[in-house]
C-alpha cells in the first residue's frame, strides 16, 4: 500500500488556512485523487469542521487540544478517515496558535511512521494585517511580544511562506511584505496568493506536490515565551439554537452577531485573533468572520437564505479574559437575536485559555 501523502498548511490565527485547504481539496479531488481533511482546536464545536463538511468534504477533527500534544489522536484520526476508503492525500490544518510543528508533527510521521505517511512541504501561510505589524514592529501588531514572537516563530519552520490576501494588496505592499520576510527569513522560498479568488494558488500546488526531503530546519524554541503566547489569548467556543416566528436572514444574523462584538472588543481595546461563527439549517450554511479589529466583518460564505430556525456555532480567540470574552459573546449573540425577535438557546460553551503546550514527541533531529 503506497503512503498516504501528509500536507499540512500553518500560519496564524485567520491567515486562510481553512479557505485555503478548501480550495486544495477541491484541486486534488478533481484530478480523480481522494482527499481527506483533519481540522484541530483546543476544544469542540468547531467551525471549520462544519464549514468544510459543508462544501461536501470528507473531514476528521482532533478536538481539545492540538495536534502536537494529541499526537495519537491525530493519526487515530486519520485511521478513521481510512476506514470507508482510504485517502491519497490528507490536508491538515493545525490551531493556528501553534509552532513547532515540524518537530512535533512532521517529524513524528515521517520517523516514527514513514511507511504510512508521506510528509509534504510545510507552508505556512501569512497574514497581512497582523503579520505586517508585527514584522514591521508596530507595537507588537495588537498582540504581546509574546504572541508576536509565536507567529515568527510559525514562520521560522516553514518550508515555504505565502503571503495570502494579495487580492487585497498593492503589489507595493505586497513587496514591502514579501522584504521584510526574506530579510527576517533568508533562504525561505516566498509565494503570494489569494485563497479567496485563487489568484496565485496553481504556484502554492505546484510546491506542495513537490517530492523530496522536507522539515529540515532546526528551531530553537522557548516552550515557556510560547506558552505565555497562547495563554494571552481568550478562547471560546460556543453552540446555540436560534429559533424565530418570522423568517430572517441567516446571513445578516452572522453579520450583526460579528459586528456586535467587533464595537464591544474595540470598546474594552481587546484584540481579535479571528472571530468566526457558522449558521446552519436543513442543507443551508453561512459562515461570518472577523480577522482583525483593523477590518471589517465580513461574510466568507453567505446562504441567501431566510430561516424560521438555525443552530450557529461561534469561535472567538482574542486577547482577553475568557469570562468577559463569554460575556461580550453572549451580549452581541443576544442583541442580533432580538433585533430579529428571535431566541437564542445556548447549548454548550467553553471558555479558557489554553494551556502550555506538551507535545507527545518532539524530534530536534532532521531525518539523515
Ligand atoms: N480577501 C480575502 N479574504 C480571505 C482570503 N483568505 C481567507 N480570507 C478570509 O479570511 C477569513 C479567515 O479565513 P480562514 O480560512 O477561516 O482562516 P484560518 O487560517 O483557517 O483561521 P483559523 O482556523 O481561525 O486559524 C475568512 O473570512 C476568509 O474568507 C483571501 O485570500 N482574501
Ligand atoms: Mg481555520
Amino acid at each position: 500500500m503506497s503512503p498516504i501523502r501528509f500536507l499540512m498548511l500553518g500560519g496564524f490565527l485567520g491567515a486562510g488556512k481553512t479557505t485555503t485547504l478548501a480550495r486544495l481539496a477541491q484541486h486534488y479531488q478533481q484530478q480523480g485523487k481522494r482527499v481527506g481533511i483533519v481540522t484541530n482546536d483546543q476544544a469542540t464545536d468547531l467551525v471549520d469542521t462544519n464549514s468544510l463538511r459543508s462544501q461536501g468534504f470528507e473531514v476528521g477533527e482532533v478536538a481539545g487540544a492540538c495536534f502536537c500534544c494529541n499526537f495519537n489522536e491525530l493519526t487515530a484520526t486519520v485511521d478513521r478517515l481510512a476506514s470507508d476508503q482510504r485517502p491519497d492525500i490528507v490536508l491538515a490544518e493545525p490551531v493556528g496558535s501553534c509552532t513547532d510543528l515540524v518537530a512535533t508533527v512532521a517529524r513524528p510521521l515521517q520517523q516514527l511512521f514513514g511507511g504510512q505517511f508521506e510528509v509534504g512541504p510545510y507552508g505556512v501561510l501569512l497574514k497581512p494585517s497582523h503579520g505586517g505589524r508585527i514584522l514591521r514592529g508596530d507595537k507588537q501588531g495588537g498582540f504581546s511580544p509574546q504572541a508576536a514572537y509565536i507567529f515568527r516563530k510559525q514562520l521560522e519552520e516553514a518550508d515555504f511562506i505565502v503571503i495570502n490576501r494579495i487580492d487585497q494588496l498593492s503589489d507595493a505592499e505586497a513587496d514591502e511584505l514579501e522584504q521584510l520576510i526574506s530579510r527576517e527569513y533568508p533562504g525561505i522560498p516566498v509565494l503570494r496568493m489569494s485563497a479567496k479568488t485563487g489568484q496565485g494558488f496553481k504556484a502554492v500546488v505546484e510546491v506542495l506536490d513537490q517530492r523530496g526531503k522536507f522539515g529540515q530546519r532546526v528551531m530553537e524554541l522557548d516552550y515557556d515565551v510560547y506558552a505565555e503566547g497562547e495563554a494571552e489569548l481568550g478562547w471560546l467556543n460556543s453552540s446555540l439554537k436560534v429559533s424565530a416566528e418570522q423568517e430572517f436572514e441567516l446571513d445578516e444574523l452572522l453579520l450583526a452577531i460579528v459586528r456586535n462584538l467587533r464595537s464591544s472588543l474595540a470598546e474594552l481595546g481587546a484584540e481579535t485573533a479571528h472571530l468566526k461563527t457558522i449558521g446552519m439549517a436543513d442543507g443551508i450554511y453561512a459562515v461570518a468572520n472577523l480577522v482583525s479589529s483593523f477590518s471589517p466583518a465580513e461574510l466568507s460564505l453567505a446562504s441567501g437564505a431566510k430561516v424560521k430556525e438555525a443552530q450557529v456555532v461561534v469561535n472567538a480567540r482574542v486577547a482577553t479574559d475568557p469570562e468577559v470574552l463569554t460575556e461580550k459573546v453572549t451580549a452581541a449573540v443576544l442583541a442580533a437575536c432580538n433585533a430579529r425577535s428571535a431566541v437564542a438557546s445556548f447549548v454548550q460553551t467553553q471558555s479558557f485559555r489554553p494551556g502550555r503546550p506538551v507535545p507527545t514527541h518532539r524530534i530536534l533531529e532532521p531525518q539523515a
